[in-house]
Order: structure tokens, then sequence, then C-alpha cells
């Protein structure tokens, strides 16, 4: 099936930039909603410096990455000095200092696989995590942030495809499709790809940045706003770019072999990451490599029966916007 039919793409797919454009600026955030994350994430950072004046409180995920959509809640990371063993002492405290603060529905998780502690405000209305030292979140958050401001075109091309995930039920990663964060990377690393390339690869860049986490090195150049004309060769527009992203994956993708890597900018063989067998609950069936844990796949949560559902919807979106009079409607139709 491979390699089988890459399409030539439709010659009236122009008409559709405008339309993809409006789904854009549909789903992001106002500013006004951006300035209410902006007030929710002061009064936790003043409240949690009282307690632990050394402590760091940092935001990722979509909210810190430019890839949230109107109304995500807020992923925080509660940076402390703080033995593993003694996190859920300090989320519990961190559960009754925020109570007595009057923020709502504040539950702490402390057997969670990730151990967070929820909370609502009753003020601007938004829900969020706070978790302890996943610090390679932040990092990453940072990675993906820097991408969005080379080209426009990233965040366009990852809000949509977030947006179909979304619709179709395929981001649902405890159902055994992909994480919101492994479709942006997938984007990136799609941007990676096209000739003339639309992103540079930052970690094979200078490094103007570098931390240690967990004994990880993360490393990249960072100072993107020197890189602004970066994906000016390539004049493809939105429309052209949703097309050829799901050409791709429905059927330019080698899965048996590849693994594609944001890292690199490249695609790895599975052979040479040893992913080519099960080991234990990793299958390997679509290899997305996180681009600081390198031994880990985000696709790992793909079982046999959701990869089925995945490509089937892969090449559902690439029929669509090769033939469909109104792809736009038909491509985020509810499953
Ligand atoms: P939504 O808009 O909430 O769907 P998000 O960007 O917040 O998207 P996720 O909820 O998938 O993305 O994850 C939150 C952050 O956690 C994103 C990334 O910084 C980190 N993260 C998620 N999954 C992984 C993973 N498997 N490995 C490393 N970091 C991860
Ligand atoms: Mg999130």
């Amino acid at each position: 099936r491979i390699f089988k039919r890459q399409m030539q793409c439709r010659f009236d797919i122009d008409r559709l930039n405008a339309p993809f454009l409006a789904i854009y600026d549909s789903l992001i955030p106002t500013e006004e909603e951006k300035a209410k994350q902006n007030q929710l994430f002061t009064l936790l950072e003043t409240l949690i410096t009282k307690e632990w004046p050394e402590a760091q409180l940092y935001v990722y995920g979509s909210c810190g990455n430019s890839f949230g959509v109107s109304k995500s809640d807020i992923d925080l990371c509660l940076a402390i000095d703080v033995a593993d063993d003694n996190k859920s002492e300090i989320l519990l405290r961190l559960a009754d200092i925020l109570q007595s603060d009057n923020l709502q529905n504040v539950q702490a998780l402390t057997r969670a696989r990730v151990p967070i502690v929820k909370l609502m405000d009753p003020v601007t209305g938004i829900s969020c995590d706070i978790c302890i030292n996943n610090v390679l979140a932040v990092i990453n958050t940072k990675l993906l942030r820097d991408y969005a401001n080379i080209d426009a075109r990233l965040r366009q091309l990852a809000f949509i495809v977030k947006h179909w995930a979304k619709s179709r039920g395929v981001n649902e990663t405890y159902q055994g499709t992909l994480s919101s964060y492994a479709y942006v990377l997938m984007c990136i690393h799609f941007l990676q790809q096209r000739r003339p390339a639309v992103l540079p690869c930052l970690q094979e860049m200078r490094s103007t940045y570098s931390v240690t986490v967990e004994n990880i090195e993360c490393a990249f150049f960072d100072q993107v706003d020197k890189l602004r004309d970066f994906g000016s060769q390539n004049r493809e527009p939105i429309a052209k770019l949703v097309w050829a992203f799901f050409n791709y994956w429905a059927y330019g993708h080698d899965y048996a072999n590849s693994v594609i890597s944001v890292r690199t900018g490249s695609v790895l063989s599975k052979r040479e990451k040893d992913w080519t067998r099960r080991i234990g609950n990793d299958r390997h069936l679509i290899c997305i490599e996180d681009p600081f844990e390198i031994s880990h796949d985000l696709g790992r949560v793909v079982d046999k029966y959701s990869i089925k559902v995945l490509r089937e919807e892969f090449e559902r979106a690439a029929e669509i916007m090769q033939y469909d009079a109104n792809p736009c409607v038909k491509l985020f139709e509810p499953y």
C-alpha cells in the first residue's frame, strides 16, 4: 500500500486557503483570554512563592507552546527541590493553600501516573493542573514555541491537524491514538521535510540554549527571530500543506521501517533505533521520536487496533482533501 499512490494535488487547492485560515482564526485564543490565563498564573505564582520562596512555577503544554486552542486548560509545573518520595506531601500542602484562597474543585491526585493538583479559578473560569518537576515538558514546550515563531504556517497547520484529530476521535492516548504533542511534532517534522524546507532543524544548529535535565542534554538554537525568513523560499500556502500532510501520512510514510525525528530533521530507520519489535507494551507501529528523550517513542500508545483506526483516518482525510467539494466541512465532521 505504501508509496503506491502518492497523489497529484487537485488543481483548485488554492481556493481552500481562505476557509482553512478562517477555521484557524476561530480556534486561536483571544488576547482577552490570554490576559485571563496570565492573571491566574500570577495569582498562583504569588501563592506558591509565599510558601516556597525557592520554587519556580512554569507553564507547559498548549498554553505555553502556542498551540493551545481557545478554552484550553493550563498545565503548570512547579520546580522545587524535593525528593520523589516527598512529592505527595508538597501536593497536599499546595491543595490546602489553594483551597484557602477560594480556588474551586481543588483536588490532589497523588496516586496518578503523573501526580497533580487540579483546580478551577472561579474568577476566570479557567481550569488548571499543577505537577511537580516535570522539567523536560517545560523544555519541550519551549522547543515547540520556538518552532512556532519561525514560520506562521506551522501554527496554522498544527491547529488544523489538532482540530481534525479531536473531531475525529484520534487524539485520545488512553484509546491508543496520539497526543496533541505527538501531532505537533508530526507537523514540525513534515515542514522540515518540505522542499524547499519551511522549518530548519533547531537541534542540529549551533546551540544558543542549553540545559541538562535528568542527565539529558537539551540544546538547540533558540534565537528564532533571526530565522524569520527561513521558510520564504517555500511559497506553499496552508491548503496545499494540509493536503500534503494527510497525503504523506496516508500514502507516503513507510510505517514498517521509518521513525520521524524532529531532533535530526530527518527520517531514521526503526532498525537503527532498535524499534523493530514489540518490547513490553511498546509496539512501535507508528514511530515518533521524542526530541529530548530519544529512547521514547510517542507512538508507543498505538496498538494493533488503533493503528488501523489512525491509518484509515489519515486516508479518509487525504481522500477528502483530494476529491471533496467542501473539504473544510467534511474533514472535521464528528466521527
Ligand atoms: P491540548 O491542547 O491540551 O490537547 P497540549 O499541548 O497541552 O494539548 P498534551 O495535553 O498532549 O498537549 O500534553 C501536555 C504537555 O505535556 C505537552 C508536552 O510538553 C508534554 N508531553 C505530553 N506528552 C508527552 C510525552 N509523551 N513525552 C514528553 N512530554 C510530553
Ligand atoms: Mg494540555
